[in-house]
This record gives C-alpha cells, sequence and structure tokens, in this order.
C-alpha cells in the first residue's frame, strides 16, 4: 500500500486486512519552472502538484491485497470506515470490479483524472490483478493517469512493464538507507521464496528501492517517494534519504507522520511507540526541504479512497451502487475534457503571478502559526464541524501553508456548535491539544464554550473573518497583532486579547 500491516503470513496468504485549504505548499507558480513535458504531468496529478489537489481528485482501488514485507506500523487486517490511513479498505475488488468502479467514478466525478493502486498490500506483489487493472484502464479510459504505489522491494523486475502501461508516476515508500535502521522498521522481507529477517532482509530492500528508483528516472518517469517519520528510529536519517533520493532523480519527498495507535494492532502501536508531534514533523520537513520538493498536503490515504484529498466519497461507489449505475463513458470523457480544460485554463491564468510581500510589517517580526477551519479556500467551517484544521505561518515574508492537523468531531448540530452538553469535554480538550504552537484559530463561527477553553489554552479564536479567502485572512491578523507590537522579540508572545 501507500505506505503505511501484523501478519507473519506469505504473501500468497496475506490478505485483506476536498483539501479546503488555499494555498498549500507548491504555490500556484511552483510549477513554471517546470519543463512543460514535465508540467503536462503533474498539473492535473492532486499529490505530485499542491495547487492541482485544490481542483483534481483522484482515487485508489484496491486490488493489491497481498505484501511481500512486513512493515512495523502496518495492520491490514484492521479496518474501520472512518479511518482514513493506508492499508485501510472496506471492499476488496477483482480487476473486473475496478474498471466498472472507476469508469463510474469518473463519469460522475470528472475532476478525478488520477487512478492510484496502492494497495491495501504492495501492488508489485500482486503484479497479475496489479497490471490488468492499469493494461484494461489505459484502454477504456485513455483520459486517466495511472500511478502506482510500491515498497519498492519487486520494482526492478517491473519497470519495464510500468513503462509500457504508460504508467508515469510511482511512489515509493524509502524510510531509511541504512539496514541496522531499517531491521528496526521492518522485521522481515519476504526474497526469493523465503523470508528473509532483520539487517539481512533491509539491506535487500533498500538495494532494491535504490535500484528501481534509478531505473524508474532514467526512463523519465516521475517518482515521488514517501517516507513514514518514526521518532527515535529514522528522524535523523530522513535528512540523509532526501538528499539521497534527490540526488537519483526523485520529484517530490513526502514525509509522513507515524500513525501508530494500540487500537490498530501493529507493532509499533502496541509496543506504544511515540508518533511525531506536528512540531517534529514540520521541523523535519523544513529541514530537507532544502534539498528538495517537499510534500506537505499528503491525506494518507485510505486504498480505497475517492474523492479530493482530504474528502472521502467511497460510500458513494461501493460495489452494490455501480453495479446499478448506467455509464456512457464515451459522453463522460467528452464532458471530463471540458472540465479539465477549464480548471487548467484557470491555473494557467493563475500562474506566474507573483504576490507581493507584504508592507507594514515591523522587521524583525517572529512569525505565527494560525489554525484555519477552512473550506475550498475560505474561512467557511465552524470550529465544531472541522474535521482538520489547516495550519499556516504567517511571517513578514508572507503566508505558507505548513501542514493540516486531524480533530475528531464532537459539534451536535449548527445550532449549538460546541456547545451541547452531549459531547464530553475531553473531546474538546483533545482537539484543543491538536492546535497545540498556533496562536490563533480562524473559523466562522464557534460557541462559547470552546471559545473560552481556546482562550484558557492561549489560542486565541477568530470568527471575524468569515468567508474571506484563507491566505487574506491569515495576512490580516497577523497584521493586526502587528499593529500591537507583540510580535517583536523584546515583546511577550501574543496574548489573547
Ligand atoms: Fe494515490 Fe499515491 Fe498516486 Fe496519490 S495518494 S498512489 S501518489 S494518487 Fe497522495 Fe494519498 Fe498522500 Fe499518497 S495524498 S497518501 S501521496
Ligand atoms: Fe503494509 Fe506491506 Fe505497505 Fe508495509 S509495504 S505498509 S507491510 S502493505
Amino acid at each position: 500500500m501507500e505506505l503505511p500491516v501484523i501478519s507473519n503470513a506469505a504473501p500468497e496468504e496475506a490478505s485483506g486486512g476536498g483539501c479546503s485549504s488555499s494555498g498549500c505548499g507548491t504555490a500556484p507558480d511552483a510549477l513554471s519552472h517546470l519543463p512543460d513535458h514535465i508540467r503536462a504531468k503533474v498539473q492535473d496529478h492532486p499529490c505530485y502538484s499542491e495547487e492541482a489537489h485544490h481542483y483534481f481528485a483522484r482515487m485508489h482501488v484496491a486490488v493489491a491485497p497481498a505484501c511481500n514485507i512486513q512493515c512495523n506500523y502496518c495492520n491490514r487486517k484492521y479496518d474501520c470506515s472512518n479511518e482514513s490511513r493506508p492499508g485501510v479498505v472496506s471492499e476488496l475488488l477483482t480487476p473486473d470490479q475496478a474498471i466498472k468502479k472507476v469508469l463510474a467514478v469518473a463519469a460522475e466525478i470528472p475532476q478525478m483524472t488520477v487512478l492510484g493502486i496502492a494497495g491495501p498490500g504492495d501492488p508489485l506483489a500482486n503484479p497479475a490483478r496489479t497490471f490488468e487493472t492499469f493494461e484494461q484502464l489505459s484502454e477504456k479510459a485513455p483520459d486517466i493517469k495511472l500511478c502506482v504505489s510500491t515498497n519498492g522491494l519487486s520494482l526492478p523486475q517491473y519497470v519495464d512493464e510500468i513503462a509500457k502501461h504508460n504508467i508515469d508516476h510511482v511512489t515509493i515508500t524509502i524510510n531509511c538507507v541504512d539496514p541496522e535502521v531499517g531491521a528496526k522498521i521492518y522485521p522481515w522481507i519476504y526474497w526469493n521464496n523465503k523470508r528473509i529477517f532483520g539487517i539481512e532482509g533491509a539491506k535487500i530492500l533498500i538495494e532494491q528501492q535504490q535500484k528501481g528508483l534509478e531505473m524508474l528516472t532514467s526512463r523519465g518517469i516521475l517518482v515521488k517517494v514517501n517516507s513514514v517519520l518514526i521518532p527515535g528510529v529514522n528522524d535523523e536519517h530522513l535528512k540523509e534519504v532526501s538528499k539521497i533520493v534527490k540526488a537519483k532523480g526523485a520529484f517530490l519527498h513526502n514525509v509522513m507522520p507515524l500513525i501508530a495507535e494500540p487500537e490498530h494492532g501493529t507493532y509499533y502501536g502496541i509496543m506504544e511507540q511515540p508518533e511525531p508531534t506536528p512540531e517534529q514533523l514540520q521541523d523535519l520537513q523544513d529541514a530537507c526541504a532544502g534539498d528538495m520538493a517537499m510534500m506537505r498536503h499528503c491525506r494518507q490515504c485510505r486504498a480505497d479512497a475517492v474523492g479530493l484529498l482530504g474528502e472521502d466519497r467511497g460510500d458513494e461507489f461501493t460495489m452494490d451502487k455501480i453495479d446499478v449505475m448506467d455509464v456512457d463513458y464515451e459522453a463522460a470523457m467528452v464532458r471530463r475534457k471540458e472540465v479539465h480544460d477549464s480548471i487548467i485554463e484557470k491555473l494557467e491564468a493563475q500562474r506566474g503571478h507573483t504576490k507581493p510581500k507584504p508592507q507594514g510589517i515591523p522587521e524583525g517580526s517572529r512569525p505565527v502559526l494560525m489554525a484555519v477551519a477552512g473550506k475550498n479556500g475560505l474561512v467557511a467551517e465552524h470550529f465544531g464541524h472541522a474535521k482538520e484544521f489547516l495550519i499556516y505561518e504567517a511571517s513578514p515574508d508572507g503566508v505558507r501553508f505548513i501542514s493540516h492537523r486531524k480533530t475528531e468531531l464532537y459539534c451536535g448540530g449548527m445550532d449549538s456548535c460546541g456547545e451541547g452538553d452531549e459531547e464530553p469535554d475531553s473531546l474538546l480538550d483533545r482537539n484543543i491539544k491538536v492546535l497545540e504552537g498556533c496562536e490563533v484559530v480562524l473559523c466562522s463561527k464557534i460557541g462559547f464554550e470552546p471559545w473560552g477553553k481556546l482562550e484558557a489554552a492561549g489560542i486565541a479564536p477568530n470568527g471575524e473573518h468569515a468567508m474571506e479567502p484563507i491566505e487574506e485572512a491569515v495576512m490580516a491578523v497577523y497584521k493586526e497583532i502587528a499593529a500591537t507590537g507583540r510580535l517583536l522579540p523584546s515583546t511577550d508572545s501574543l496574548k489573547v486579547a
């Protein structure tokens, strides 16, 4: 799977087990420096282009149940329909079912431009199912980009097959380049019909990943590298990984936080391996950013995700619903092209528009982190309805997207917005903890109780910029704080007004 299962079964046995931001990372003009042929490949890919993920959707089909390695953060047997993390699926599909599903989704969601196979196991440990799906799709839906995500163990042997099917986006999950580090992440690999444990197994995996990366980039296939940040295991080491994969031609590096909850039944979850804090993740992404383009908008998708990143429409496309849909794909392609052309035209118009440096911020002002309950690029969510907060940093250089942080929903309805007594305080407290490090939270509306608790936690709630574009609202608040003189080094940190 795209990344982040406990199973000691051999591969053949192991089985089943929109974005709301406005200007994340690859800013509107961040693609302008790219050669035309590369830009054409990424401009409508929601993972390879941060800009594209606001407009274009992706979907995954879960046709690949088996895996050929074991990662300590993975348990494919755990499934919860509310869970969004790699390896989680509700329905395992045959290639034929997958094709039906893709055509139905593509007709219904014309913005869906990319079909990825990312699990729930490793697509290349299920080559027959994976390549049959790709082959049928390139014939029946030539307007859909194909994407695959792999742990890399079998990659070198399938590079020609990947190229043959016009799969021009490949993600390799590379968590280390040192077998000693690898042995702490991968207890075993399945290689040449036997299980190989520890350092020896990790060494083979690393060699295969690096070889596969070089073979793909030499063929002009765009490679994104995903890495799972595991504090105390590979945190420092990932900087080295970033340098090496960049040197070998990877297009983008996506450092994702370890998910390790005990209820998932993973080794790390059971052993209570700490997950990184948002600050640790950001620090590492920033440290690696000097060396290569970093992806910061990843949502750690399920292996059957459907829709824009950050939204999941999988429930609308279960096989029982698809079986009764009547899809005219020829007609759908015409409509899809119109939709794509109009989005790309809009993006082209935006491209090259460089934002002026903000005025009126005193020299030496410190940056401020703000959390935004956003929707479609606007400050448009109620505090209590936000499924995630978008974290922005405002500084004298402007506003930049940093990350998203997931919340647990607690609001009982539009009217109560966090004031209902049906929800436990502890949930609100946990959500406020998610916002640690932020000084302001922008939302369209907020209840009295969360307002008070945010203030008590030193986070200023702000509902005054409802329905404004996010970056403009963040900068407006930053300027308001700057005007009070509280951003200069000698002054106290921001106090809630
Ligand atoms: Fe899927 Fe992965 Fe292709 Fe994207 S996801 S196979 S590259 S189409 Fe994207 Fe999801 Fe992050 Fe993956 S947000 S988990 S990076
Ligand atoms: Fe799970 Fe295999 Fe993916 Fe590792 S490579 S996360 S074990 S499916």
